[in-house]
C-alpha cells in the first residue's frame, strides 16, 4: 500500500455547518460566525477534522445565501470579515480546517457583475451571464429551473431573457467567457491566501452547460474547466475539494476524482439518494425505499472507484431530510436507528461528513401549512402544483417527506427556550422535540448517539483499515447490510440491521473483539437474531 497518495482529507471527517441555524449570538434569530466559534469547543470533542460552511458570503438571501452579491465579504447577519478570520485562526488551532462553499454556477441578481451586465447589450460584463433573443415572442427553450417555472427570465431593458437554472434571482454566469473564469480563479485564490482548507463547489456539474441545446449538467467543457481551476487555484496548496454533482455515476466521479488528472478530491454522488423517488419525474414524487437497491448502490460506489477516485461518504446535508426520519424511526427506536445510519455509513471506505444536529439524532419538523415554509424550493414547488390541480394535503405531505427545511430548523443546543438557539425570533421555528432532543442532554448520556459519532471517528483515526481496506458486501436478509473490511490481514465485519424487526443473521467469522454496537452483541455469530436496528462492528 506504499503507493497510496495519503492525502489529510482522505482520513478527515467533515462536519457540515449551516451558519443561518448554528447559533446566533445577537438575538436577531439568525445564526452567526461568533456563535460557530464559540461552538468549536464542542466540535473539538465530537472530533471532526473540518468543517463544510454553507454560504457565508454577502447575501440578499433568496436562497438563504446561495445567491451572492459578493464573494469578498461577509453576510451583515452573520458577522464581519474580521469574524471570519478570526473562526479560521481559531479552528486552526483546534486543528479544524474550514471548508468554503464555492457557489460560481451562479451569482445574484444584486451581484456588481449583473447590475452592470443588466444595463444593456453593450456593457462590458454583459457576456459575464447568459442572454438570449425571444424566440416568437417567447422563451428560447423550454429549460426549466430546479426551483419550478422556466429557466429563462425576461428583462424588459434590453428584450432578451436571461437563464437562471435555479431562482430568478440566481442568474448563472456564463462560463465560456475566459475574464469570468478569471475573476472566480481570483477570488478563489483570496480565499486561500487567507488559509482556508479547500472548497465545496456548488452544482459544480452545470458549469460546462450548453443551454441551446438543453445540456446542463457534464456538459463538454465541464473538465477542462476544472483543470484550469484546479491549475491556477487550489492545486497548489495542500486543500481538499469536493463537487456537488448529482448526475455522477461511478465513471464520472472517476474523471472528477482521479488523481492523476488533477481536477477535484471528490465529489458528492446522490445515486443512494434518489433511491425513494419515482425514476424520471421530481424529488417530490415518492416510493417506498427498497434495502436491496440501497445495498447495491452503496456497495458498488465502495467497489467502482478504486485507486481511481475517492468517494464522499453521506446521508444528510441542508437539502436533504433528516436520514433518521426519512430512513430510519425517528419514534421509538430513534437513538438506535441513528447509531445504525452512523455505524454503517462511517466504516465505510470514503471521506464522511455529518450535518449538524444529525450527530444527536435530530429529527424532521413536519408543518400543516405553506405559511410555516421559509425554503424558495418548497414554495415554488406547492405554488407550481397547486396551479397543476394537486391537492394541498399531498404537496404538504411531499414537504414533510423531502423538503428542506426539515434539515434547517434551528440547532438543538438545550433545553432552554428556542433550544439555546437564540434569544430571539428564530428565522426558521425550533423542533419542538428540543426539551428532549438536545446537545445538553446528549452529552450528559453516555449511551447518546453523539458518543457513538464520536467513537466512530476515534475508530477511522486510530485504524488505517477504516481508510484504506477492502469493502466486501455480505450475502444477509434483505432488511440487513453488512460488510467486511479487509486491511494488511485485519478484517473488520459491519453488520446492520435497517429493519423495525427482528431479522436473523449467521456468520462463520469468529468474532475477536467488538469495536462498536448500539447495544449488546452475542458471543457468536452463528444463527442469532438481531434486534430491531441492532448493528455493530466486530473484530473477526
Ligand atoms: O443544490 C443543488 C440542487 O440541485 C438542489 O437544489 C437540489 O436539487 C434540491 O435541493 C434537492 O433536494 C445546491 C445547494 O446545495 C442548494 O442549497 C442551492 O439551493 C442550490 O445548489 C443553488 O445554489
Amino acid at each position: 500500500m506504499t503507493t497510496k497518495q495519503n492525502k489529510w482529507w482522505q482520513s478527515a471527517v467533515l462536519y457540515q455547518i449551516y451558519p443561518r441555524s448554528f447559533q446566533d449570538t445577537t438575538g436577531n434569530g439568525v445564526g452567526d460566525l461568533r456563535g460557530i466559534i464559540n461552538r468549536l469547543d464542542y466540535l473539538e470533542k465530537l472530533g471532526i477534522t473540518a468543517i463544510w460552511l454553507s454560504p457565508v458570503y454577502k447575501s440578499p438571501n433568496d436562497d438563504n445565501g446561495y445567491d451572492i452579491s459578493d464573494y469578498e465579504d461577509i453576510m451583515d447577519e452573520f458577522g464581519t470579515m474580521a469574524d471570519m478570520d478570526e473562526l479560521i485562526a481559531e479552528a486552526k488551532k483546534r486543528d479544524i480546517r474550514i471548508i468554503m462553499d464555492l457557489v460560481v454556477n451562479h451569482t445574484s441578481d444584486e451581484h456588481a457583475w449583473f447590475i452592470e451586465a443588466k444595463k444593456g447589450k453593450d456593457n462590458p460584463y454583459r457576456d459575464f451571464y447568459v442572454w438570449r433573443d425571444p424566440v416568437n415572442g417567447e422563451a428560447p427553450n423550454d429549460l426549466e429551473s430546479t426551483f419550478s417555472g422556466s429557466a429563462w427570465e425576461y428583462d424588459e431593458t434590453s428584450g432578451q431573457y436571461y437563464l437562471h437554472l435555479f431562482s430568478k434571482k440566481q442568474p448563472d454566469l456564463n462560463w465560456e467567457n475566459e475574464t469570468v473564469r478569471q475573476k472566480v480563479n481570483d477570488m478563489m485564490n483570496s480565499w486561500l491566501e487567507k488559509g482556508v482548507g479547500g472548497f465545496r463547489m456548488d452544482v459544480i456539474d452545470l458549469i460546462g452547460k450548453i443551454p441551446d441545446e438543453k445540456i446542463t449538467g457534464n456538459g463538454p467543457k465541464l473538465h477542462e474547466y476544472l483543470k484550469e481551476m484546479n491549475q491556477a487555484t487550489f492545486g497548489n496548496y495542500d486543500v481538499m475539494t469536493v463537487g456537488e454533482t448529482w448526475g455522477a455515476t461511478p465513471e464520472i466521479a472517476k474523471m472528477y476524482s482521479n488523481p492523476e488528472r488533477e481536477e477535484l478530491s471528490m465529489v458528492f454522488q446522490f445515486e443512494h439518494v434518489g433511491l425513494d423517488e419515482q425514476p424520471g419525474k421530481q424529488k417530490w414524487d415518492l416510493r417506498p425505499l427498497v434495502m436491496s437497491e440501497l445495498k447495491q448502490v452503496l456497495s458498488k460506489w465502495q467497489t467502482s472507484l478504486g485507486d481511481e477516485g475517492w468517494n464522499s461518504l453521506f446521508w444528510n446535508n441542508h437539502d436533504l431530510p433528516r436520514i433518521v426520519s426519512r430512513w430510519g424511526n425517528d419514534q421509538e427506536y430513534r437513538v438506535e436507528s441513528a447509531k445504525a445510519f452512523a455505524i454503517l455509513l462511517h466504516l465505510m471506505k470514503g471521506t464522511p461528513y455529518i450535518y449538524q444536529g444529525e450527530e444527536i439524532g435530530m429529527t424532521n419538523c413536519p408543518i400543516t401549512s405553506i405559511e410555516e415554509v421559509e425554503d424558495i424550493e418548497s414554495v415554488n414547488m406547492y405554488n407550481d402544483r397547486l396551479s397543476k390541480g394537486y391537492s394541498k394535503e399531498e404537496i404538504i405531505h411531499s414537504i414533510n417527506t423531502k423538503g428542506r427545511d426539515n434539515a434547517r430548523t434551528p440547532m438543538q443546543w438545550d433545553s432552554s427556550n428556542q433550544s439555546g438557539f437564540t434569544k430571539g425570533e428564530p428565522w426558521l421555528h425550533v423542533n419542538p422535540n428540543y426539551q428532549e432532543i438536545n446537545v445538553e442532554a446528549a452529552l450528559e448520556d453516555k449511551e447518546s448517539i453523539f458518543y457513538t459519532y464520536q467513537k466512530l471517528i476515534q475508530l477511522r483515526k486510530d485504524n488505517p483499515l477504516v481508510v484504506w481496506g477492502d469493502f466486501e458486501l455480505q450475502e444477509t436478509a434483505e432488511e440487513v447490510f453488512a460488510y467486511v473490511r479487509e486491511f494488511e490481514g485485519e478484517r473488520w465485519l459491519v453488520v446492520v440491521n435497517l429493519s423495525n424487526n427482528e431479522q436473523p443473521f449467521t456468520s462463520q467469522e469468529v468474532m475477536k473483539e467488538v469495536l462498536v454496537q448500539n447495544m449488546p452483541v452475542e458471543d457468536s455469530l452463528i444463527d442469532i437474531k438481531l434486534k430491531p436496528w441492532q448493528s455493530f462492528a466486530v473484530k473477526v
